[in-house]
């Protein structure tokens, strides 16, 4: 009898750890297999070990982005456009947010932005504003200076793209703009959601491709009828052959592979990596790199005073002679409490987040 009773133990023992282990496979492959319905508006990108960074054919590649290196990443969805103003409008109608742009200026935190002894302006500039495309520049001396086409604009913010007289009527569906990635953050957490990073991001650029410099491939002759660049002459002469001088409204182009628009171009899309120069050349990369966050702190030789996050796909002022950042590896940094008027950014989910709700 007691060995009838030890016995039967022991079945239910392998029942319940056979049913762990069935519990264990499904958790497994739901990250690897969405079994929910993507959240409205979102795509889901599955899980997969893909390359990283650039690609071996792409000319254009810049040091920051090489040595290119295996990563995996865990599946996630992904917003299928940049955050629209209307999605914006109701994370600030319900929240009654004030963007940075929207912001007075404490001079005695921007001084340690800058460097050191640059003199306080005068009140009349330390007013809340944000960068806007010069759009009367007529000849640039040297292109390394990248004021000469990039203006302080007082009053202009998300609501007033172009200044204090320019408004986001009739452009519900256009991508956000003159967002920081404070600003990003604090929508995220409204939303639920969160910045994707860099590595998610390339994941869902590349989407059913495979090593491809852009998300359509790797012909560059049909740019412009997949994403919104600049041709003509950078920074004096917009030919608009894309059909957009400026930003255009979210989905004015070809989806990727899996549905997902604009990744290249219209605006700079914000992620969660601290941009650092050398972060590719310091890495470790004898085998792919699991779900990976980004540098451990930031470094830009051209900013070294403030902290810069990975942006990511370029944007509507995108042209090959200059930074060619219409391309899935490229990257630049920007500063943490720094918008412009062609900056904005998309979010994403993992499962556990969405199976919380
Ligand atoms: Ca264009
Ligand atoms: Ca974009």
């Amino acid at each position: 009898m007691k060995k009838n009773i030890v016995f039967y133990l022991k079945c239910i023992s392998l029942l319940l750890l056979f049913i762990g282990c069935k519990k264990e496979i499904k958790n497994q492959s739901l990250k690897n297999n969405a079994q929910i319905k993507p959240p409205k508006g979102m795509v889901w990108v599955a899980g997969k070990t893909f390359l990283k960074g650039a690609k071996a054919t792409d000319t254009y590649a810049m040091p920051r982005e090489k040595p290119s290196h295996m990563v995996t990443v865990d599946g996630f969805f992904i917003d299928a456009t940049e955050i629209t103003n209307t999605q914006f409008k109701a994370f600030v109608d319900a929240t009654n947010y004030i963007t940075i742009a929207e912001r007075k200026i404490d001079w005695n935190v921007m001084k340690n932005q800058v460097p050191e002894g640059t003199p306080k302006p005068h009140d009349s500039i330390l007013q809340p504003g944000s960068l806007i495309f010069n759009k009367k520049v007529n000849a640039v001396v040297s292109m390394d200076n990248y004021m000469q086409w990039w203006t302080w604009k007082i009053g202009a913010n998300w609501k007033h793209p172009s200044g204090p007289t320019s408004t986001i009527e009739g452009k519900d569906n256009f991508p956000v703009v003159h967002i920081a990635l404070e600003d990003a953050l604090a929508y995220c957490k409204w939303a639920n959601r969160r910045l994707p990073t860099e590595a998610e991001w390339e994941a869902a650029a590349l989407g059913n491709n495979k090593n491809t410099i852009y998300t359509w491939g790797n012909d560059e002759s049909i740019l412009n009828a997949n994403a919104n660049t600049w041709q003509g002459v950078f920074p004096v002469k917009n030919e608009s052959k894309d059909g957009f001088e400026f930003i255009s409204p979210v989905k004015s182009y070809p989806p990727n592979s899996i549905g997902i628009y604009d990744m290249l171009g219209n605006v700079w899309e914000l992620t969660s990596d601290l941009f650092h120069v050398n972060y590719y050349k310091e890495l470790n990369t004898s085998s792919p790199i699991l779900n990976p966050k980004g540098a451990k702190k930031s470094y830009s030789p051209s900013n070294p005073y403030q902290v810069e996050y990975v942006m990511k796909g370029g944007s509507f002022l995108c042209h090959a002679s200059y930074c060619a950042s219409f391309r899935i590896s490229a990257k630049m940094g920007v500063a943490v409490d720094s918008g412009s008027d062609h900056m904005g950014f998309r979010t994403v989910a993992s499962l556990e987040m969405i199976s919380k709700n």
